[in-house]
């Protein structure tokens, strides 16, 4: 058609050529073809074309975003996993005896993955996980055989399971009703509450929720949690963020909300949101900043004199090696050995590790020492490195023993009436008191007791049910049964608050984790009847109407709420209540580890653990 419009020109008058020229044209024309058709494989933004020639395939979503970041760890299709993970065959359904036919039976939709290789070459989705090899690498089913149900027989403790998921839904909706995609629900003014702390994120009890509501099987909670996630949660915000706090929550939230259950979107927003905390890096030492802006080009406040908080920047080694594991990018691995590494050789006086340390100049900057707030889930995440590492990282277990050894030398003590707490160090000077926040510290001294010295296993052991004791009389000294933020071992007064000011309970987990820890390691029904009285505790005294709230008093029965419903509460309160009231093959400890928002990360059971995960 197009030649007959040319003048002098038609197709009769192509066989009028001679043999040469028409051969000559005939090349031409095979050579314009082959171009078109190259054109339209190898070209890029040729996606238009392609949509007309070849079959539709099935979008990923969160891949578009992608997509336009050049410089993304998920962009480079066809660049290999610096450490792949072995594949392994995908387990078959029809064999009794692999996981994924038990997994099948708890009714989760079984999501069949396709390997790495063939995943590439089906509809090259830039992923580079093997999540089929990861599944059949687990001990025990996620959400165990739980074979006291099996027969829909009623015991004691599944009604106690089921009052807690109720408890769970009850949060849920209360949230969704009157503060969906806001950070926290605010019962008493039934509204939602951003907070200062998320740098214009938004939905943190939203992400903080997602595997609580999947163990709990919370199917059409879950669902409108993950729609959520995939239309509203947007990374493009430009305030400023506490570092520690989008860790431990959303990239936490997302990372165990994908290990849960395959859906890429959450690893992928996983990985966005931790390139967004890189800038906060950018110090002489490598110690990161409290604080990132995620304002392009700028990076949190770099006043010379500010401090870094020991539980902050040191606890983010467990989320970072897992967003290498998915992206392939090594950036968030060398960051966290930098940490590290920094805190290895630094002196450290008795050898204790001070909570504030200048990113500047590498020095700590007071002698304030807590296993409580500012120190915490340091510690926590040394122990849980080992452990996650397939316990390979054995420069985080000497760590963590090494410490554990001064604190008990300069830190630990007994009440007069026999209670075994925590105190806080200030330079050598003691102040008798322990935070709640300190309280976690007794499931952790359990979950390590096994991998210490031999002779120190018993005493370990020991010492975590000693600490859990205390930390239940701080519970069971109060009027409401439930532990106010801070008690003291002095003048005559023990596990108790002395003032106002430290009397409030703000639905934290710390007390409930150690018992779901102490009864994993011990089978002690005692850890199960004080479970029961906080849930006992928590509905009298916090729940509302329209959600949980925290309360100003625990030394008052007449309520005095403060009007937040705190994401933690949804993250950890309920999950580890949840789990003491379980099977212990749920979330198995053999497969998994709880970050410090009781969010699940997978244990590297991989033979490239060494080499992933292990020291550098
Ligand atoms: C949680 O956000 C985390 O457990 C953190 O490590 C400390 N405090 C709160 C809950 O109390």
């Amino acid at each position: 058609m197009l030649l007959r419009k040319v003048p002098g020109f038609s197709p009769a008058s192509l066989w009028g050529l001679r043999l040469p020229q028409k051969f000559l044209f005939l090349l031409f024309l095979s050579g314009l073809v082959t171009l078109c058709f190259g054109a339209l494989f190898l070209l890029p933004h040729s996606s238009r074309l392609k949509r007309l020639f070849l079959p539709p395939r099935i979008q990923q979503p969160g891949l578009e975003v992608v997509a336009d970041l050049p410089s993304h760890p998920l962009a480079r299709e066809q660049e290999p996993p610096p450490n792949p993970v072995p594949a392994a065959p995908a387990p078959s359904d029809d064999d009794p005896s692999s996981q994924s036919s038990s997994r099948r039976k708890k009714g989760w939709p079984r999501r069949q993955w396709p390997t790495v290789a063939s995943r590439r070459q089906e509809d090259r989705v830039p992923f580079s996980f093997d999540f089929n090899a990861f599944q059949s690498r687990l001990r025990h089913p996620v959400l165990g055989s739980r074979a006291d149900e099996k027969g829909e027989s009623w015991s004691p403790v599944r009604a106690q399971r089921e009052k807690i998921k109720e408890m769970m839904q009850f949060a849920w909706q209360s949230y969704k009703r009157y503060a969906m995609g806001r950070n926290e629900l605010r019962p008493l003014t039934r509204d939602g509450y951003e907070g200062s702390m998320f740098g214009g994120l938004s939905g943190a009890t939203i992400i903080d929720s997602l595997d609580t509501l999947y163990l709990m099987e919370l199917k059409e909670e879950f669902q409108e949690a993950k729609a959520w996630v995939q239309d509203s949660f947007h990374l493009n915000v430009s305030g400023e963020a506490s570092l520690f706090e989008v860790n431990i929550r959303y990239i936490g939230g997302l990372l165990s909300a994908f290990y849960l259950t395959g859906e890429e979107v959450f690893g992928i927003k996983a990985i966005q949101l931790g390139e967004k905390l890189l800038p906060a890096f950018k110090t002489p030492t490598g110690i990161p900043k409290s604080s990132v802006s995620f304002k392009s080009g700028n990076w949190g406040w770099a006043a010379a004199g500010s401090s870094s908080i020991l539980a902050e920047f040191g606890s983010l080694h467990l989320e970072f090696l897992h967003l290498t594991q998915l992206s392939g990018k090594q950036v968030f691995a060398r960051k966290v050995r930098n940490i590290r590494k920094v805190l290895r050789n630094m002196d450290k006086p008795f050898g204790l590790y001070p909570n504030f340390l200048s990113p500047v100049s590498g020095n700590w900057v007071q002698q304030h020492v807590s296993v409580g707030g500012l120190g915490d889930s340091f510690y926590e995440y040394l122990i849980k490195s080992w452990l996650m590492s397939a316990k390979t990282d054995v420069e985080a277990k000497t760590m963590y023993y090494e410490a554990l050894e001064a604190i008990e030398t300069y830190l630990l003590n007994v009440s007069p009436g026999g209670l075994t707490y925590i105190a806080e160090w200030r330079g050598g000077i003691l102040d008798h008191k322990m935070g709640h926040l300190a309280c976690f510290s007794g499931g952790m001294i359990a979950l390590g007791a096994d991998d210490a010295k031999e002779e120190k296993r018993a005493h370990y052991r020991e010492l975590a049910a000693q600490i859990t004791k205390t930390c239940h009389e701080s519970y069971a000294r109060s009027d409401t049964k439930l532990g106010p933020e801070a008690f003291w071992f002095n003048s005559g007064r023990e596990a108790v608050a002395t003032q106002l000011s430290e009397s409030y309970y703000i639905l934290r987990p710390e007390v409930v984790e150690s018992y779901m820890y102490l009864w994993r390691q011990t089978h002690d029904p005692i850890y199960r009847e004080w479970g029961w009285e906080v849930v006992m505790a928590l509905e009298k005294h916090c729940r509302t109407e329209a959600g949980f709230s925290g309360i100003q008093d625990v030394y008052s029965v007449t309520p005095s709420h403060d009007n937040k419903q705190q994401s933690f509460f949804l993250a950890e309160t309920l999950k580890y209540l949840y789990l003491l009231f379980s099977d212990d093959d749920v979330l198995s400890l053999e497969d998994w580890v709880f970050n410090t928002e009781a969010h699940p990360l997978p244990i590297n059971h991989s033979d490239s653990a060494h080499r992933a995960w292990g020291p550098r």
